[in-house]
């Protein structure tokens, strides 16, 4: 009898199959643009929702049912939990997972002691990779939970906070490597603040370079040559976190000399915190070539808060899909379910049913987005809108030969600019709903 025994390894059926526990879209070997669906969308299933997620509220506790956790923080039971883990991560057909150090195994009294319990979990946790062939997507450290870290970690005001941060992250940063993790996520849950008047925020930020040069250097140190995520995200728990969007991520990661190591992670619930969109945060990501990696998921546009629910908006996976393919496509990065099931569906086989929906909507965006760049009719509208730098002014400005002395004396020559032509956003709508 194991954790998950009603459920067989799923399949893809086909879009007409009424198999709720089937693949519609997703068929992990239908190869596009030249590659695998598997290969193009690295699923990857988050550790701390799906087996850590208790299905609590602010206004209420836990409800959800997992048979397989026996209520205590045991080493014994974390080692449990993580079998249980993998053979849902195996029967689901998701090549990857994530994890931060706390979700995995339990924090112990001492710092040591909570080390020697991720080792104790690792252990299992490399014997279950080994076996199944799922690989870690990405590790990160939890520095937000402990009460410790209630100021920040790297941009505490309390300096031995700043340095037991780097202590747990240097093991974080271990164990990913000796898990042969495909990168390392740092996302500043406190590294924020909540009142301004009792801030250095200058300081504080030099303090979050310097802790990120540390990591930097310590990866080098022990050869983990994989790249570094930051995930932007402005809000919650802080009033204000330093990472807030992708525009300020790059512009911090510029201003410290950080960019040659760090790409970006990118979430859907957060972008729209951030007052974007996820299709505007992939473009600022993508166009400065630091395009990493998603965290998929969606809000609810009726409440306020990261509600991290599964995606299953196809407009929304095509938007995604389309990005992600314009930037040359996920590499080290994957498609990570930082999402969880709503507190009402408590039962494990929810679980089920909340990745393999999500994984089709994948699945479905990429094949439409694959199809509007195969049949050419987006780009060509985009490139005629652009039509006056093809060649002439434009493609001289964008060449370099042109100066505002130059470009003055032509334009009081000629007295006006050329007469605008729409923008036809209305059609570029059309057109899109078109491949849906
Ligand atoms: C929090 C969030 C995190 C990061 C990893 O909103 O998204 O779970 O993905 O720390
Ligand atoms: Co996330």
């Amino acid at each position: 009898m194991t954790a998950f025994s009603e459920v067989s390894r799923i399949n893809f059926e086909g879009p007409d199959s009424r198999n709720a526990l089937a693949f519609r879209y997703y068929d992990e070997n239908e190869v596009i643009e030249g590659k695998s669906m598997k290969d193009h969308l690295r699923f990857s299933v988050v550790y701390w929702h799906t087996f850590r997620g208790q299905g609590s509220d602010p206004f209420g506790p836990g409800t959800a049912l997992r048979p397989w956790d026996d209520g205590t923080d045991s080493v014994e039971n974390a080692q449990h939990r993580a079998r249980v883990a993998f053979e849902f991560f195996e029967k689901l057909g998701a090549p990857f997972y994530a994890f931060h150090d706390r979700d995995v195994a339990p924090e112990g009294a001492t710092l040591a002691e909570s080390h020697a319990n991720l080792d104790a979990v690792v252990h299992v946790l490399k014997e279950e990779q080994q076996r199944t062939g799922v690989r870690l997507l990405w590790g990160t450290a939890n520095l937000f939970s402990h009460p410790r870290y209630m100021h920040g970690a790297a941009t505490s005001c309390n300096a031995e906070v700043f340095a037991y941060a780097a202590a747990q992250v240097k093991k974080a940063i271990e164990v990913t490597h000796e898990l042969g993790g495909e990168g390392y996520t740092f996302w500043g849950g406190r590294e924020g603040y909540q009142c301004l008047w009792n801030t250095d925020m200058q300081r504080e930020q030099e303090h979050l370079a310097r802790f990120l040069h540390m990591a930097v250097d310590h990866a080098k140190a022990i050869g983990f040559d994989r790249p570094f995520y930051i995930e932007p995200k402005p809000k919650e728990p802080t009033k204000h976190q330093y990472d807030s969007d992708a525009a300020a991520c790059l512009n911090f990661l510029r201003q410290y000399d950080l960019l040659p190591y760090f790409k970006l992670n990118l979430e859907t619930n957060h972008a729209t915190l951030a007052g974007h969109s996820m299709h505007h945060e992939l473009e600022v990501a993508g166009a400065a070539g630091a395009l990493g990696s998603i965290d998929a998921n969606t809000g609810d546009m009726l409440l306020g808060w990261d509600t991290d629910q599964f995606a299953t908006d196809i407009y929304l996976t095509t938007q995604c899909m389309h990005a992600i393919l314009k930037y040359g496509g996920l590499t080290t990065g994957g498609v990570n379910f930082d999402a969880k099931v709503r507190r009402e569906s408590f039962e494990p086989i929810d679980l089920f049913y909340a990745h393999i929906g999500s994984m089709d909507a994948f699945a479905r965006g990429l094949k439409i987005a694959a199809a509007m760049r195969a049949d050419g009719r987006l780009a060509q509208m985009v490139n005629d809108r652009y039509g006056s730098w093809q060649s002439g002014l434009g493609a001289e400005i964008e060449a370099g030969q042109h100066s505002f002395e130059s470009l003055s004396m032509l334009m009081l020559d000629k007295g006006e600019a050329a007469a605008n032509a729409s923008g036809r956003q209305e059609l570029f709508e059309n057109v899109i709903n078109q491949y849906l």
